[in-house]
């Protein structure tokens, strides 16, 4: 199949998930065309079977807002046109699924029809989209895509609750690939920040504010005050540096590093003890996933999807949003040295029910049904 595949070309999130399934698609024979307006980071190598195509947004001084949604709908109309696609994968509705219904229209113009799949990830749902100021068009854009899927069945059930959608909604997980994902060998790592054998906490995030980020710090001090341990911040984003602050309050930056964007996250992760989780909102929580895949437990809040990756006692612990205390408890019972290899190993096996050999099968049937749809 000829793919075309929108998304933001973002460091986490849907961004990556859409990276990663177009590079599995590709090395299943796939040809698949990235459309974005800057190259994904994941995207840094040749594959016969990907192109990548940016879009080329015109400003003009008359424009205080940039209308970067037209000129990704004219590039999207282009490159299906030109490039004769089969079909559109939009990640993240807003602005990518009102774009591909325009672009739709025009190529339906030109006697071209090309189905439009929209999968939704997570705050385009929750948090902006059911914003009054987009609210009209996500809900227009979500009802007039030929197939939708959602990445977790709460963030199904919250589309059905935040708006008048009247189709049916797939869901399809997020994925993890588990020959990048995995535990590496790092040793000289592990013991170059960890000297005398403290255990090692590590959390990953655009540090938004739904992430919660001063519980992560809250629930370190805690455990920190009973146990020799340390955290790694891996990720970058506006509540930075109020999490810094807070660690010179609480005076434990000698025990904290803030890491900034890391690409090779599973290097880390491979050395990690502990994963945090907080979320205010969390449709999946791939970040999680990413950490158990490397043999991680995770501490999480029991928000959003959450409770579908992370089990209760078996792969960590979840606990209601901002009950710090409980999670720190929880963290200090999975490190005990007594449990921590069976957390460990529960994080690893429900990775792998993940791993993207499970989960590419279930895109590639949505496709198939989108084509048969688009013949009628
Ligand atoms: O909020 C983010 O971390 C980014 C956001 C996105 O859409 O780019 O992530 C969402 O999509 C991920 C991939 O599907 C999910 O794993 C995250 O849980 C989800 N984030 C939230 O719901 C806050």
């Amino acid at each position: 199949m000829k793919i075309g595949i929108v998304c933001y070309p973002t460091f986490g999130g849907s961004g990556v998930v859409a990276t990663e399934l177009g590079k599995a698609l590709a090395r299943n024979g796939h040809k698949v065309h990235f459309i974005t307006y800057s190259k994904p980071g994941r995207l840094d190598f040749f594959n016969e079977n990907i192109f990548y195509h940016e879009v080329d947004v015109y400003d003009y001084p008359l424009f205080d807002y940039t209308p970067y949604e037209l000129a990704l709908a004219s590039k999207m109309v282009n490159v299906v046109e030109y490039e004769k696609l089969d079909l559109l994968h939009v990640h993240y509705a807003i602005p990518h699924a009102s774009a591909a219904y325009m672009a739709k229209q025009i190529l339906k113009t030109k006697n071209i029809h090309i189905p439009v799949i929209t999968t939704l990830h997570g705050t385009d749902i929750t948090l902006v989209g059911k914003n009054p100021s987009y609210e009209p068009v996500v809900t227009f854009s979500i009802n007039q895509s030929d197939i939708v899927t959602s990445v977790s069945e709460n963030l199904k059930q919250d589309t059905y609750n935040h708006f008048a959608i009247n189709r049916e909604i797939v869901v399809v997980p997020n994925f993890i690939d588990l020959t990048r994902f995995s535990k590496q060998k790092k040793d000289h790592f592990k013991n170059a920040i960890c000297p005398n054998n403290e255990k090692l906490i590590v959390h990953t995030s655009n540090f938004r504010k739904v992430k919660r980020v001063e519980d992560v710090i809250e629930v370190f001090f805690k455990i920190h005050s009973k146990i020799p341990s340390k955290l790694l911040m891996i990720g970058d984003g506006p509540e930075r540096q109020m999490a810094e602050q807070m660690c010179r309050d609480y005076q434990i930056c000698n025990d904290v590093r803030f890491l900034g964007k890391l690409e090779a996250v599973e290097e880390v992760l491979s050395v990690g003890d502990l994963f945090i989780l907080p979320s205010e909102s969390e449709s999946f929580g791939l970040a999680a996933l990413e950490a158990m895949a490397c043999e991680v437990p995770v501490i999480s809040s029991d928000a959003g999807g959450i409770p579908e990756l992370n089990i209760n006692g078996e792969t960590g612990f979840l606990s209601p949003v901002g009950d710090v205390a409980t999670m720190a408890q929880n963290a200090l019972f999975v490190l005990d040295d007594a449990n921590l290899k069976r957390f460990k190993q529960g994080a690893l096996s429900r990775a792998k029910l993940f791993d993207i050999a499970n989960i590419l099968p279930l895109y590639e049937k949505v496709y198939h049904q989108a084509l048969r749809l688009n013949e009628k």
